[in-house]
């Protein structure tokens, strides 16, 4: 019993399924559809907590498939409205200011399956209907196909091509590639978005109050991105900002003559 119990313990390099994961979908899934988008009430919690549960039970964590989330992928349909979609990349929480303040405006995590899964780990065992909370598969050291990392292409997917008008994105000046192609932005959503409903491409280059910019519109990893944009038949804008503040003030008063 000890030496299974060690064993399990070393199985992966990445942290466990998160503690009471089960019980927190529900709350999450209960709190944005009866308060955060009270237009959602009549989803199914239960029953996006069993689909998003039977997505990796009892499976091997490292053979996830996209149609393992099929199930709870029917449950839950993106519902975002033209030009409101917002994407980031290195600048998660900078992004989520953004969202709240704006409150019509979604990243991935204001929409209900980012938001129920934000934060949380999860994985399974192969004959097994407990999640293992001592590791899971880490991205890079186990695995590249494990349940976490397949969920978070997926829906990135979806959350992509389901965008329409202009969308923005959230790109950090203070690194020095703002832009990067193996990125879940740069590798999924950039390719999924659909030049029949998307025209603009607006990004917003953000550098971290008091830190000397690395990166900016002009820089070259931008200017890949611009040139995969237009590739794509998409129009595309970039923004240098340096002050986040700034930024932040600015979306609540854009009218403001300093935010030209
Ligand atoms: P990022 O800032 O490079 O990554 C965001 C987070 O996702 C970090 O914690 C990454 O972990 C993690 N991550 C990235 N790729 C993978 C992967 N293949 N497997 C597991 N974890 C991964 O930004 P990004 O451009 O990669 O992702 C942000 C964009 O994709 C946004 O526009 C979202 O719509 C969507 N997205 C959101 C989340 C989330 O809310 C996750 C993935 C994608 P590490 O590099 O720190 O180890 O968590």
């Amino acid at each position: 019993r000890m030496w299974r119990h060690s064993s399990e313990h070393m199985k992966w390099n990445g942290t466990g399924s998160t503690a009471h994961f089960q019980e927190i979908v529900l709350e999450r899934c209960y709190n944005y559809t009866q308060l955060v988008q009270p237009e959602l009430r009549d989803r199914d919690c239960q029953k996006i907590r069993e689909a998003f549960r039977n997505a990796f039970i009892s499976k091997d964590p490292c053979s996830a498939t996209e149609e393992d989330y099929h199930p709870l992928m029917k449950l839950v349909n993106p519902t975002v409205p033209c030009d409101k979609t917002v994407f980031w990349s290195k600048t998660k929480e900078l992004a989520h200011q953004y969202t709240k303040v704006q409150r019509e405006l979604f990243t991935l995590e204001d929409t209900l399956l980012g938001y129920i899964a934000d934060d949380l780990n999860w994985c399974g065992d192969t004959g097994s209907y407990e999640m293992n909370y001592q590791s899971c598969p880490h991205w890079k050291k186990d695995c590249s196909n494990n349940f976490v990392s397949v969920f978070w292409d997926l829906v990135s997917k979806r959350f992509a091509e389901n965008a329409c008008g202009v969308v923005q994105v959230v790109l950090n000046g203070s690194i020095s590639n703002a832009f990067d192609r193996k990125s879940t932005f740069g590798r999924v959503e950039v390719h999924n978005l659909n030049p029949m409903k998307v025209h603009t491409l607006q990004a917003w280059v953000i550098h971290d109050l008091g830190k000397f910019p690395s990166d900016s519109c002009s820089g070259s990893s931008i200017n890949d991105l611009k040139w995969i944009i237009m590739q794509r038949n998409i129009k595309f804008t970039c923004q240098d900002n340096y002050s986040s503040g700034k930024f932040l003030q600015c979306v609540k008063k854009p009218e403001d003559s300093s935010c030209r």
